[in-house]
């Protein structure tokens, strides 16, 4: 899945791509680098970031999807959003995927917007709100309680008509979590992909992983293709990256390696 931040203050791509016409050109990029999957967001996540209205949201993704439908006919486009009114214009607009990262906690109206239109929806675990997550996440034992949330929101999202296989989730890598956190829920993806939906991990270009290679200005292309090759042998099915040449070759050498005789 290829990340296209139609946003001014995204973690580390906000501002790039505003233009519609420079977002649709990163997006054909990204086919061109092996993108099975181009996610278009208009609103910022990062942690500290303030949500906006659907009509800016709506400005920001709409000519982008359009323009990628137009240009990229053979790689279906995700939108990134946690309202109703966004997902449904999208869909119309040509979207075929919706990635909810409050996983239809947000909008009471997202499930249905959803099941009417039978496309498949990821399911994103988040604790608190991207304007508060990061202060001083807490957990137990950080794995079984974000599989015990995806459990029940695969529950909630089958009671309001989406069926099963429609699925997916994710365990919401940076997401009111810190570094460990995030570290112990990549090393015990097996427990979340035992589940059944299919996983979806988003480690791109993320904070902990420049804390890990001891230079927060680094860029993290590198980090982000060993940390998914960490994450898909362990059962994720797609990985959502900003730079979709890296983790295809690491994919490539992971997957070459485990073929051998
Ligand atoms: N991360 C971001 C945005 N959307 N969606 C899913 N499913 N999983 C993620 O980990 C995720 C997401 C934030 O990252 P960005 O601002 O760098 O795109």
């Amino acid at each position: 899945m290829g990340v296209i931040n139609v946003t001014p203050d995204s973690f580390s791509d906000g501002g790039e791509f505003l233009h519609p016409e420079i977002a649709v050109a990163r997006g054909v990029a990204l086919a061109a680098e092996g993108a099975d999957l181009l996610d278009v967001g208009g609103e910022s996540t990062r942690p500290g970031s303030d949500p906006v209205t659907a009509e800016v949201e709506l400005g920001r993704v709409l000519p982008v999807i359009r323009g990628l439908r137009r240009a990229v006919t053979d790689v279906p486009v995700s939108i990134d959003t946690s309202k109703a009114d966004v997902a449904e214009q999208a869909i119309a607009a040509g979207a075929s995927f919706v990635n909810d990262v409050t996983a239809l906690r947000a909008d009471p109206r997202m499930a249905e917007v959803v099941a009417a239109a039978d496309v498949p929806v990821c399911l994103m675990h988040m604790r608190g709100t991207p304007k508060t997550m990061q202060d001083d996440p807490r957990y137990t034992d950080v794995v079984a309680e974000v599989a015990a949330f995806l459990a029940q929101r695969v529950h909630a999202a089958q009671e309001a008509g989406i069926a099963h296989d429609r699925i997916c989730v994710d365990p919401g890598i940076g997401f009111g979590k810190t570094g460990d956190h995030n570290l112990s829920l990549i090393r015990h993806l097996d427990a979340i992909a035992a589940a059944g939906p299919p996983v979806v991990v988003g480690v791109s270009r993320k904070r902990f992983l420049g804390a890990i290679i001891g230079d927060p200005d680094r860029d993290r292309a590198v980090a982000t293709a060993a940390a998914n090759v960490e994450a898909v042998r362990r059962g994720a099915w797609m990985v959502r990256v900003h730079d979709v040449r890296q983790t295809r070759d690491a994919l490539a050498i992971a997957q070459a390696v485990e073929a051998a005789p």
